[in-house]
């Protein structure tokens, strides 16, 4: 029988005995095995030396079959540590339980949304053009979004870009223009920009608006730029876009940013110009597609260009409104339902 004393110390063993067969159960690599290690055999605060101390408080006739069990738990931690090692070093491929041979797990692929692929073709004919990108906030002040492209407070022109106001003089930009802005402020002329991105405006959705929609918009600087650049420019655009032979015209109209302004129409892609009651184009025979001018001379003043010096034009159009159209989706709401069943038809390329 061993004394009371004793056997409470193989007891402790016992319970180490089971600490090591639950750590070295989770070693996965030569580093966890080596905490393993230093947690039972380090010569300072290792298990197995804390044992050691311990045995000095048993009773001197019990002190060598303590010691016994000790050395015993030793050799087992060294013996199992080095079958650990051994399993580890084993290359990967020489590993019966690691079939190296079995495909991998298929991952889900994300993809473009059908605005952003069409947004990039847009962005490509004018980057071949010599244009270059440009970005800014979303959230903007009234001064960037309104007063600087010559809206006054109070201006009626206004009530046509229904706003959506953070406070008193932040809003949701309207449109990307406060970024030409942006740019004509650090930028000396010439520029040639274009400008991609979101905009909001206080609507209820149906089928051709959305409180959130995506502009690209453009903007030229220079010396002697005059409506000619726009309208060659413009031109090449939309027949790169829809084609050699598409038919183009422009229309008078008025922005308060641009002196003179005019929309810009294309034939309607969905009829022929052949249906009378074509629900595209309303019978007409022609779809509007983007609005333009030459940048008013106040505009240039707002931002210290001298317009006498340097002329300019800009145009915008709603990107997911333009990609309808080429795409023949009837309703813009689908663009954003997250419906893969209609997302994934514009991945065929
Ligand atoms: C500066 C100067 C001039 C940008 C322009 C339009 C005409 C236009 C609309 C088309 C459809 C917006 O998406 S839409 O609702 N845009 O008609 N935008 S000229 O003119 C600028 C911009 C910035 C400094």
């Amino acid at each position: 029988m061993p004394s009371p004393s004793l056997h409470k110390f193989s007891t402790t063993i016992e319970a180490y005995r089971t600490k090591l067969a639950d750590e070295s159960a989770s070693v996965r690599d030569l580093k966890a095995l080596d905490e393993v290690r230093n947690q039972f055999l380090s010569r300072k605060r290792g298990y197995v030396t804390l044992l050691f101390e311990e045995m000095k408080t048993l009773p001197a006739e019990d002190r060598p079959a303590g010691g016994q069990l000790i050395n015993a738990l030793k050799t087992e931690v060294q013996d199992r540590l080095a079958a650990l090692e051994a399993k580890l070093k084993v290359p990967a491929k020489a590993r019966p339980d690691l079939d190296l041979t079995l495909p991998g797990r298929r991952l889900p692929w994300g993809a473009a949304h059908p605005v952003r692929l069409f947004q990039q073709e847009l962005e490509a004919i004018f980057l071949e053009m010599g244009f270059s990108i440009a970005e800014g906030p979303e959230i903007e002040t009234d001064y960037y979004n309104f007063e600087a492209l010559n809206f006054p407070p109070h201006h009626p022109a206004r009530d046509n870009w229904d706003t959506l106001y953070i406070n008193d003089t932040l809003l949701l930009r309207t449109h990307t223009s406060p970024v030409q802005i942006r740019v004509m402020e650090k930028q000396k002329p010439p520029i040639r920009i274009i400008i991609p991105g979101k905009v909001f405006r206080r609507d209820v959705p149906d089928p051709t608006h959305l409180p959130m929609f995506f502009q690209l918009e453009g903007l030229v600087v220079d010396e002697g730029i005059t409506f000619a650049h726009l309208k060659g420019t413009l031109e090449h655009f939309l027949r790169r876009l829809f084609g050699e032979k598409l038919k183009i015209r422009f229309r008078p109209s008025f922005f308060p940013f641009t002196e003179p302004s005019a929309e810009v129409d294309i034939e309607c892609l969905a009829c022929g110009q052949k249906d009378p009651a074509c629900r595209v184009c309303g019978g007409t025979g022609w779809k509007e597609i983007l609005g333009s001018g030459l940048v008013d001379p106040q505009v240039f003043k707002n931002v210290n260009i001298d317009p006498e010096k340097y002329s300019g034009w800009a145009f915008g159009l709603g990107i997911d409104r333009t990609a309808m159209f080429a795409f023949g989706i009837q309703d813009m709401r689908y663009f954003f339902e997250n419906d893969l069943r209609f997302i994934r038809q514009f991945h065929l390329k």
